[in-house]
């Protein structure tokens, strides 16, 4: 795939603040393209899993519209896909890397695994119609959550600085926000000390501070806060 300039790319991104939208929106940031944004949030209800419908029939965010016009769905594919098509930003493993097959592993253990329940979590009731039911699979799906980042953590080897070694990449940015969401940061910190650095230094990261404020801010507590 040819390297183009990252300016002259426009992307329409559908998602909302704190959603999958936000390492794909980090990753934009990064690369340095131009970036429309469309706030959408399915999990808050019908109304706005309606008004992803005609963009993504799965009602779910994030979307990309890419510079092409063509429409792209699932986060890790949108990470992958910009990685390769901007190796100048440096985000991936090349190709021909020894890193490659870490990284493709992670990048789709993420959503398999991971993200994958939140459907479920989201509205509770599409696969438990029994109320009084939910809190249990509520609390016994964050634990399997929990469960996966500890596995994650004592397999991905020595994730330092960064989970794949020296550069900072989609991965990062990818368990970077996920890690927020229920069971939250806090908890993440505890399944998965080995990772635990990686993620604070993309917090930090000085190329990203204005992005972080803006679409996913550090508000007080937001270490112990649920998604
Ligand atoms: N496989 C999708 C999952 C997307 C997803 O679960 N998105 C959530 C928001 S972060 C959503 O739209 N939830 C609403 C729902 O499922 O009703 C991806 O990786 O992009």
């Amino acid at each position: 795939m040819p390297a183009t300039s990252a300016s002259e790319d426009r992307y329409v991104l559908y998602g909302a603040p704190g959603s999958g939208a936000t390492p794909v929106h980090a990753a934009l940031t990064l690369i340095g393209a131009q970036v429309d944004t469309v706030d959408i949030a399915p999990w808050e209800g019908d109304a706005e899993r309606e008004r992803v419908s005609g963009v993504n029939p799965m009602r779910q965010v994030p979307a990309l519209r890419l510079p092409s016009g063509e429409l792209m769905t699932e986060s890790a594919a949108m990470l992958l896909w910009l990685g390769d098509r901007h190796p100048e930003a440096g985000l991936c493993p090349a190709p021909d890397s020894p890193l490659r097959a870490r990284y493709l592993r992670w990048m789709v253990y993420l959503p398999a695994a991971i993200y994958s329940i939140y459907w479920v979590r989201d509205d509770p009731s599409r696969l438990v119609p029994d109320a009084a039911s939910q809190p249990a699979m509520l609390e016994r799906s964050a634990e399997r959550i929990a469960h996966c980042w500890h596995l994650m953590d004592e397999q991905i080897g020595n994730p330092s600085p960064y989970l794949l070694g020296e550069r900072l990449s989609m991965l990062d940015l990818y368990v970077a926000v996920m890690s927020r969401w229920t069971p939250t940061r806090e908890r993440f910190y505890r399944e998965a000390p080995r990772m635990a650095e990686a993620v604070k230094r993309v917090d930090a990261d000085p190329r990203l501070a204005a992005f972080w404020a803006a679409r996913f801010p550090f508000v007080a507590g937001w270490e112990q806060g649920q998604s």
